[in-house]
């Protein structure tokens, strides 16, 4: 696997020289006057330039609630972005030029084999409503405790988006390929590089049962074919799983016993299996740390927003709020004294199981300031803690405590 991932990066350096001169390697900031820091937009060509960068290289970009709010399907050019690293001419909503591009299939299975997105497309495609969500999203409110490392992302690293594209189990019937019964896990590979060569490759491994029942190789993202910056022209994308494990510019699959000990997935993206001090160091190890697969139950208050002067009387609070899929939502409850008192929010649920679902209730509000919560609790029971940092660990993955907005209403 190593040789291989070698000759693979050393191809790709040779792309990227070829690509060099065309902003293929975007942010640094010799690129821009003065007076001109980066937006998205300049960064990204299409992105909407309200978004908050957070980091132009590699790209790390949010939606602000404002943005996010304005449309129950997320619009692509406001929708988050997280690289790691970022694949050649890649840097645009325009769909990637490559029309040759094959994804191998390897490991424990019968024989080797590779489809090409040309043969993908011919195939049954089917949609999938989702809430892409970086495991990182809402990061900054584990600093309240103490510093997490990382991208201080609020709560806008997520979108609601529809894929569509083949489902893994297809392929497999397709290329009559067997999968080995000591296969556990698939990895997925990006075509992506490393921007120091000794650096890892971006590859994650997700559990085998979950990917012949939910992952789909996209090729289609809300209607259109997968911008090159969302990871067209194909993307391993898992419903329910956080946005990490859905790997863009797909290049390989491999079926394999075990987690891939690849620094995407042992060193990092994952969560101490039980709690640890905040601010305390930890190590992580396969056996004691979750890799940042299935989604934390949670919801998100999208108006009225932190630091909003409203008027006093009627005030709708309302969001939406999401899961793994796994099981549908049962109820959200806002509280306007900061999590004493609560009340059940009207909740629309989403007809697909892994996109959001929109609560909203009426609350009356004096002058003065009110602090609201609101918490979502799944028909498995699993709800939000009042307390998000009993999750906290060192990178600040998978905030899922009860948020809380800080507003000023007046007469
Ligand atoms: N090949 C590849 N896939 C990747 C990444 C990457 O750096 N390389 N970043 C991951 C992370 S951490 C996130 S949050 C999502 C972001 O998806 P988006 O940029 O389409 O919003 O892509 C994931 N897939
Ligand atoms: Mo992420």
């Amino acid at each position: 696997m190593r040789r291989f991932n070698m000759q693979r990066r050393e191809f790709l350096r040779h792309s990227a020289v070829a690509t060099a001169a065309g902003l293929s390697v975007p942010g640094g900031p010799r690129l821009f006057a003065a007076d001109k820091g980066p937006n998205a937009s300049r960064l990204i060509a299409g992105k909407d330039p309200r978004l908050i960068v957070h980091n132009a290289n590699p790209f790390e970009i949010e939606t602000p609630l404002k943005l996010l709010r304005e449309s129950n399907i997320t619009p692509v050019d406001v929708l988050f972005v997280r690289n790691n690293q970022s694949l050649p001419s890649s840097a645009t909503l325009q769909p990637p030029s490559d029309l040759a591009w094959n994804v191998e299939l390897t490991g424990l299975v019968n024989q080797p084999a590779s489809i090409a997105v040309e043969q993908l497309k011919q195939m049954d495609q089917v949609e999938r409503e989702l809430v892409l969500q970086c495991s990182g999203n809402g990061r900054a409110a584990f600093s309240q405790a103490a510093p997490a490392k990382g991208a201080p992302w609020q709560c806008g690293a997520m979108g609601n988006v529809i894929f569509k594209g083949v489902p893994l189990s297809a392929i497999l019937g397709r290329l009559k390929l067997k999968v080995s019964r000591d296969a556990q896990f698939v990895t997925a590979e990006g075509r992506d590089t490393p921007s120091k060569p000794q650096d890892a490759d971006f590859e994650h491994s997700i559990p085998l049962a979950d990917a012949l029942d939910r992952s789909l190789l996209a090729l289609m993202l809300n209607g259109e074919p997968i911008p090159a910056v969302h990871g067209g022209p194909v993307r391993l994308v898992t419903p329910g799983y956080y946005a990490t494990m859905n790997v863009k510019w797909l290049g390989r699959l491999r079926f394999e016993a075990r987690e891939t000990d690849n620094y995407h997935q042992v060193g990092r993206y994952r969560t101490p299996r039980t709690p640890i001090d905040p601010g305390s160091e930890f190590s992580y190890g396969l056996e004691n740390s979750d890799a940042n697969w299935r989604m934390r139950t949670k919801c998100v208050i999208l108006s009225p927003l932190e630091g909003d002067i409203v008027r006093a009387g009627d005030c709708e609070v309302r969001g939406v709020a999401f899961n793994d899929g796994t099981a549908p939502l049962e109820s959200v409850a806002v509280s306007c004294d900061g999590g004493a008192a609560w009340q059940k929010a009207e909740l629309i649920q989403n007809k697909s199981l892994y996109g959001w679902s929109h609560f909203k209730t009426n609350v009356k509000l004096l002058p003065g300031k009110t602090r609201f919560a609101a918490r979502a609790i799944d028909r498995l029971g699993r709800t939000q803690p009042l307390d998000g940092q009993i999750h906290w660990n060192p990178a600040g993955y998978a905030w899922s405590g009860v948020q809380f907005v800080n507003v000023t209403a007046t007469n």
